[in-house]
C-alpha cells in the first residue's frame, strides 16, 4: 500500500496484560497486525483508553510486558503518525514514560479535538453521566497525587500482585457488558445528546469504556459513537474526512 497519511482511526479498551485473555501474546499481536495494517494511511491513531488492563510508572521501573505493542506504537510515531492515548480507568498510571519513550500524547479526562476539519469530541467515556458513589470515590483516590506518590513508594513486589489480583475480581463486570438498551437508555448517549445541545460545533462524540459497539445520530445533527473492544470484537472506527465509520478488524493472516 503506498504511503498515503490521510485518517483517523480510533480504538479503546484493549485491556492488554488481562487475566481473561486466554491467549495474551496472541491479544496483543492482533492489536500488533491492525496497527501495522493502518500505518500507511494513519495520520492519526487515537486509543481512547483502558489501553492496558494495569500499568503504574515507577520512577526507575515499569511492568513487564507488552514488548510488541509498544515496540509498534514507537514504530508509528517515529513514522510520524500523531498517536494520542487518552487514559481510561485501567491505565490511570501514566506519567512521563511512556510519552517521552513512545512518543504518544497522553491525555487525561475529556477533550475536544479538531481532526482533518471536523470537531471531535473525545472521552473514554468513565467520566462521563451518573456513576456510581464508589466508582466516584475510587476514581478520586486512583487519581491523587499523595495516594499515587504512597503507592509507589511500595516495592513493586508487593503491588503489582495486588492491583492484578484487584483487575481479576472486576473480570466478571469487564466481560459481562450490560447490552446496550438504545440512545435513550445509554448514560454515554444521553450525555452527548444533552452536550450536543449547548455545543453546536461538535460534530462528532467518539466514547469507549462500555464495550458496546454503536453509532447514533444525535437530534442537534451530530454522531456519537462507542468504540466497542479488543476482548472478542476487535472493533475500530476510522474517519477519512467524510464519514465516521466502525469496523471490526479481521486480520487476514491471523486466526
Ligand atoms: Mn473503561
Amino acid at each position: 500500500m503506498a504511503h498515503n497519511p490521510s485518517k483517523a482511526y480510533f480504538i479503546s479498551d484493549l485491556h492488554l496484560g488481562a487475566s481473561y485473555f486466554n491467549n495474551p501474546r496472541r491479544a496483543e499481536q492482533r492489536v500488533v497486525a491492525f496497527l501495522d495494517s493502518i500505518k500507511e494511511d494513519a495520520a492519526e491513531i487515537y486509543l481512547l483508553g483502558d489501553v492496558l488492563d494495569y500499568w503504574f510508572e515507577y520512577r526507575y521501573a515499569v511492568p513487564r510486558g507488552y514488548v510488541r505493542f509498544f515496540g509498534k506504537l514507537a514504530e508509528l510515531s517515529d513514522k510520524g503518525i500523531a498517536i494520542t492515548w487518552l487514559i481510561g480507568n485501567h491505565d490511570i498510571w501514566i506519567f512521563d514514560y511512556l510519552p517521552g519513550e513512545l512518543g504518544v500524547k497522553v491525555v487525561d479526562g475529556s477533550f475536544v479535538k479538531q481532526i482533518m476539519g471536523k470537531s471531535f469530541y473525545l472521552s473514554h467515556g468513565d467520566n462521563v453521566g451518573e456513576r456510581p458513589l464508589s466508582f466516584r470515590i475510587i476514581r478520586s483516590v486512583f487519581r491523587n497525587r499523595l495516594c499515587q506518590q504512597l503507592y509507589a513508594s511500595i516495592h513493586p513486589r508487593w503491588t503489582i500482585p495486588f492491583a492484578l489480583g484487584w483487575s481479576k475480581s472486576s473480570r466478571h463486570k469487564d466481560i459481562v457488558t450490560p447490552p446496550y438498551q438504545g440512545k435513550d437508555k445509554e448514560p454515554l448517549m444521553q450525555f452527548a445528546e444533552t452536550h450536543a445541545q449547548s455545543h453546536t460545533d461538535i460534530d462528532y462524540y467518539v466514547f469507549g469504556h462500555r464495550h458496546v459497539l454503536v453509532k447514533e445520530q444525535l437530534s442537534q445533527g451530530a454522531q456519537a459513537v462507542i468504540l466497542g473492544e479488543w476482548i472478542s470484537m476487535f472493533s475500530y472506527a476510522v474517519f477519512d474526512g467524510n464519514e465516521l465509520k466502525l469496523c471490526k478488524y479481521e486480520p487476514e493472516n491471523m486466526l
